[in-house]
């Protein structure tokens, strides 16, 4: 078996994956124990092997609101500038550059969400931006809510809806061993041929169990539509832990970017890959141990 290895080299996880024109992205949380870390950084690549950097991207010491815990940042582009809603102590923020390698600065001076705002964790920001040019912010931990964005991209458009509501009330009656497939966090949302794409992590990142689930909508709102076996990830004989995804198409094929636990014997650090998604019968699978 061709056993892959990291995409980028260290404990970096949550990887938000951005395609811009033909290059490549890669915006992760720097992993570290206690999750205490203050800065943002950002790797380049034109094929998905070969990255460059790191490049510091944001430093919380220039955030006046936040001084630790930078993870999960997600970002975006929004005519012609690049906006990156990230989370410090659990409240996400935003911040903006004129280029995908930063530097970003912070854009309001305090949080976009505060904590627990909207009954969730305030964390995993995702920025999708619809073929019409709309973007939404989606965003939770424990639920999963999204909103349209106004054009400021700091204030919404229209209430927030919770999805995750509808992933839980979608669930069959008989589901047996899927029934931790539900949402808990890192919500990402794509396109792909027409139908809105919704993946997400369930279980917790510590745990081997977790894994990266989907689900399928004609309309962004939903309804949201998901088989009994709605997993893309699950843990191999070698990786546990296959979590936090986020996508991008490279020459035809769509490409799943995650993390995965180093060692769930002896730590909880995680580290980045790139798996290519295959799809069988409409769903998104991937095979975390191969890169193709
Ligand atoms: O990296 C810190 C947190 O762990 C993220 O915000 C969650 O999605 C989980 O991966």
């Amino acid at each position: 078996m061709n056993k892959q290895s990291p995409t980028i080299i260290g404990e970096w996880a949550d990887p938000y994956l951005l395609k811009d024109g033909d290059d490549y992205y890669l915006y992760p949380t720097k992993d570290s124990q206690g999750w205490q870390y203050e800065k943002f950084h950002v790797f380049h690549s034109k094929d998905l092997v070969n990255w460059d950097g790191s490049y510091l991207a944001l430093d919380l010491n220039d955030v006046g609101w936040a001084k630790t815990c930078a993870w999960a940042p997600g970002v975006n582009k929004y005519k012609n500038k690049y906006y990156m809603y990230f989370s410090a102590e659990a409240q996400i923020g935003v911040a903006v550059s004129d280029s995908p390698l930063g530097p970003f600065k912070d854009l309001l001076g305090k949080p976009l969400l505060t904590k627990n705002e909207y009954d969730c964790q305030s964390i995993d920001a995702d920025l999708f931006v619809d073929e019409d040019g709309q973007p939404y912010l989606l965003w939770g931990q424990g639920k999963c809510w999204i909103a349209p964005l106004n054009d400021d991209m700091v204030s919404f458009k229209s209430k927030p809806l919770q999805l995750s509501e509808q992933l839980y009330a979608n669930r069959g009656k008989d589901s047996n061993i899927f029934d931790t497939s539900v949402y808990n966090e890192g919500p990402h949302m794509q396109k792909i041929n027409g139908t809105y794409l919704l993946t997400w992590s369930n279980y917790d990142t510590r745990d081997p169990r977790y894994q990266i689930c989907f689900a399928t909508s004609n309309h962004i709102y939903g309804p949201y539509q998901m088989p009994e076996d709605n997993r893309v990830t699950q843990a191999s004989e070698t990786y546990f832990g296959t979590g936090h995804a986020s996508m991008a198409e490279y020459q035809g094929d769509w490409y799943l970017c995650y993390h995965r636990l180093i060692d769930p014997a002896t730590t909880v650090l995680r580290e980045t890959c790139i798996s290519r998604i295959e799809f069988i019968e409409n769903k998104p699978i991937v095979d975390v141990d191969r890169w193709k």
